[in-house]
């Protein structure tokens, strides 16, 4: 059985999912794609012998020949295209954010427990890299005791310069926040943001880099330094010290060269290149959770939960305070924890 997707959004990402939904996954194709760049659409369209354009969001999901969607759009139109598609009864996968505000989030978790099943999956891709997975199993499995904290680093070669101190948390540290979940099966209590010396290549008015200190309710504390023109790379790295010993992820690029005295490797250019492997791993177990007539992944309540400590971050860099988290009773739908 073949699963017809159709996708909203064709801009960068939207494009790289359409060329692993096409080329790369298997059981699936792209039936539709719309974009409110139409002229953008249209010539992703035309190079998909088996996609509809359609004129608009809500068209694609009402589309019978979309079995289900891909929301790939700007952020603050995700709410709009996920809550459509869970009315319309289509699964939807859809990019972080969840959506960009709590409110919206909690519609979204409203509108799922009303349907009565899970629907939605959200696109925090790094609980599908093997290395990550490889950390969480090393944890899991308690070799070296309980864990106390953990170091990471998310670190951007460069940025638009239309990116700004908030985007560092919202666009960026979205994901670290996502794995510090997932990683220790648990919510995160507390957020303070630190605003270390300012780099140079950081545009006016722009605090780079920030180190996101996130504080999980079990006492773990998770130091993320997030840096957005890092210049030399796109470098992500992560360890978690334990009670008996620490796990961390392994350089990303495979061969290290050792020549005269010396040990070189390369660098992931950027996200697409670190976490390729990732991107394929989750969105083809999408389509097979959706072919088996359900999703899997990071849940709505994990798209929810990374917008309220976004949000929550916000506030902790403005205020330059430590900030509490305050989320809303999980429903029962949640309660399992997400792979
Ligand atoms: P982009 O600007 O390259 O593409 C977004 C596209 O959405 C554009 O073509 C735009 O015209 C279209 N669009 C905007 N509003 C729309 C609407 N109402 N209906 C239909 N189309 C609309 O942005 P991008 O970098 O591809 O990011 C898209 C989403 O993916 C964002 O939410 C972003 O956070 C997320 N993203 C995730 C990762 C990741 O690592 N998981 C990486 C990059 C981007
Ligand atoms: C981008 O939107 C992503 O999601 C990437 O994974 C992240 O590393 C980058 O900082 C964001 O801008």
């Amino acid at each position: 059985m073949t699963l017809n997707v159709g996708v909203i959004g064709t801009g960068m990402i939207g494009q790289d999912h359409i060329r692993r939904l096409t080329h790369v996954l298997s059981g699936v194709r792209v039936s539709a794609v719309t974009d409110v760049d139409a002229g953008r659409a249209k010539t992703v369209a035309d190079d998909l012998p088996a996609a509809v354009l359609q004129p608009s969001g809500q068209a694609l999901i009402e589309d019978p020949a979309v079995d289900a969607v891909v929301v790939t759009s700007w952020g603050p139109t995700h709410e709009e295209y996920v809550l459509a598609a869970i009315a319309a009864g289509k699964q939807v996968f859809c990019e972080k954010p969840l959506a960009t505000t709590e409110e919206a989030c909690a519609r979204i978790l409203d509108a799922e427990v009303a349907a009565g099943r899970r629907m939605v999956m959200v696109g925090f891709m790094r609980r599908f890299d093997r290395q990550y997975r490889a950390m969480k199993e090393v944890l899991t499995g308690r070799s070296i005791g309980a864990p106390l904290l953990m170091h990471a680093a998310h670190r951007n070669p460069s940025v638009p310069p239309h990116f700004t101190s908030e985007m560092i948390i919202n666009d960026s540290t979205v994901h670290d926040i996502d794995v510090a979940r997932w990683m220790f099966d648990d919510e995160i209590a507390a957020v303070t943001v630190l605003k270390p010396r300012i780099s140079s290549k950081a545009a006016a008015g722009f605090n780079d880099p920030l180190l996101v200190l996130l504080e999980m309710a079990s006492g773990v504390i998770v130091d993320v330094e997030a840096m957005v023109n890092a210049g030399f790379g796109y470098d992500i790295r992560g360890e978690v010290v334990c009670e008996d010993g620490t796990v961390e992820l392994s350089e990303s690029a495979g061969a290290v060269v050792k020549r005269a005295g010396q040990y070189a490797g390369r660098v992931p250019a950027n996200w697409r290149e670190r976490f390729v492997s990732a991107f394929d791993a989750e969105l083809q177990a999408w389509v097979d959770a959706v072919t088996a007539g359900g999703t899997t992944g990071p849940s709505a309540w994990d798209g929810y939960a990374a917008t309220v400590a976004c949000e929550t971050g916000l506030r902790a860099l403005h205020s330059g305070r430590r900030e509490p988290i305050v989320l809303r009773e999980r429903p029962d739908l949640y309660k399992e924890p997400t792979p």
